[in-house]
């Protein structure tokens, strides 16, 4: 049976402000850095595997697999966890340097969310979550009916596909349980809002940047005109996100991992945001087919009169003045464009404008783009998988 292993671990987190913070993750061998999120598992639907976490943190640590039925610990139904009467764990734990080994079956296809089930309200939010992606039984990404989110005939083919996971983190939360001391969540209150572990606009940089070893994954999406885009959204934090994309709405396929169809019954449904709840995914197609595009008509790129679009002090060109964008200078010598592949860009980001900021500074937080690209190499928006079909899933 394929084997999965999570170790649980401490380790920083980088913000694009120069913030750097305690975090609790997952990583994939004793000496893997811990992530943020924990690496994301490839299942497939009626193939089991098992997922072995080791615990290298102070206090128990247990998984929990929403969505999941049948998860067992040696044969056994997995069952919550009491210490002096007192609930410690939702499922079998592992003791500090102990381990536990979890076997799943997936039933069914879908987006799920994998978190700690071991004191949820810190250890979720210290960063102890990651998705879970069950391929349906006749997933074959070489043949295009069959390269879908939820199996053969259930219109939810796609050309592309990312991980969109978020969250939030608020840094004297983590600076206690980096000093061991006890906090109030009463006064929880996030600075940094997160997609993939990563604050904007660091989750434009691509996957595994040197400068972010315990944030591997990016967010950013890029696609061709008309291609269907899977965008799949783990609400792993405890906020609810109103996330929308510009250029097109999505469609919801599906939300928990579950179809939002019966057969010929289709309940899915076109939206412009969608708001994806703590605890909650939401797989959605994304579309683009702007301004009449097709390889024979390219869109012609007319770059905007600068001068119009200064905001600020004059000639500061949509630029805030924020310090960790750049410095204003010339564009090198030889670019005429700053558009050289005739691509295009859609913000994909929280409708709740705080969530946008880094500790109160615009841009930032919850924000990516999207890039439509007339020509892309087949290797972007592809959940890497083992050669078996079930491991550790990398969004390129
Ligand atoms: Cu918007």
């Amino acid at each position: 049976m394929p084997t999965v292993e999570l170790w649980a671990k401490d380790g920083y987190v980088s913000t694009p402000d120069g913030n750097s913070i305690y975090f609790w993750g997952f990583a994939r061998s004793r000496e893997g850095k811990a992530q943020l999120p924990g690496p994301a598992i490839i299942a497939r639907q009626g193939e089991p595997l098992t997922v072995r976490l080791v615990n290298l943190l102070p206090e128990p640590v247990s998984l929990s697999f929403p969505g999941q039925i049948g998860v067992t610990v040696d044969g056994s139904p997995v069952r919550p966890q009491y210490e002096g009467g007192k609930l410690v764990s939702f499922t079998n734990h592992a003791l500090p340097g102990e381990s536990v080994s979890y076997t799943l079956a997936p039933t069914s296809p879908g987006t799920f969310l994998y978190e700690s089930g071991s004191n949820p309200p810190k250890q979720v939010p210290l960063g102890l979550y990651g998705a879970l992606v069950v391929r349906p039984a006749d997933y074959n990404p070489e043949i295009k009916e069959y390269k879908t989110a939820y199996g053969y005939g259930t219109d939810t083919a796609f050309d592309r596909e990312y991980l969109l996971i978020t969250g939030e983190i608020d840094p004297e939360f983590h600076q206690a349980a980096a000093e061991g001391r006890p906090y109030e969540l009463s006064r929880y209150k996030p600075r940094y809002w997160t997609l993939n572990g990563r604050s904007a606009p660091d989750t434009m940089l691509p996957d595994s940047a040197a400068h972010l070893p315990h944030q591997p994954y990016g967010a950013m999406i890029m696609a061709e005109p008309g291609e269907k885009v899977l965008l799949r959204y783990i609400g792993a934090g405890t906020a609810h996100h109103p996330l929308h994309p510009h250029g097109n709405h999505t469609r919801v396929l599906a939300l928990d991992g579950r179809l939002l169809r019966n057969g010929a019954f289709d309940r899915s449904y076109e939206r412009f945001t969608v708001l994806v709840g703590a605890g909650q995914t939401c797989d959605q197609i994304y579309q683009w087919f702007g301004l009449g595009y097709s390889p024979e008509n390219p869109i012609p790129t007319v770059l905007p009169n600068l001068r119009n679009l200064g905001i600020g002090d004059a000639g500061w060109t949509m630029w805030s003045g924020s310090p960790y964008l750049g410095l204003k200078g010339d564009i090198p010598q030889g670019v005429v464009s700053f558009n050289e592949e005739g691509e295009y860009y859609f913000m994909l980001h929280s409708h709740q404008e705080f969530q946008i900021t880094n500790w109160g500074e615009f841009p930032g937080g919850l924000m990516t783009m999207i890039a439509v690209h007339p020509h892309l190499s087949p290797d972007r928006g592809v959940l890497k998988e083992s050669e078996r079909g079930t491991g550790y899933g990398n969004s390129v």
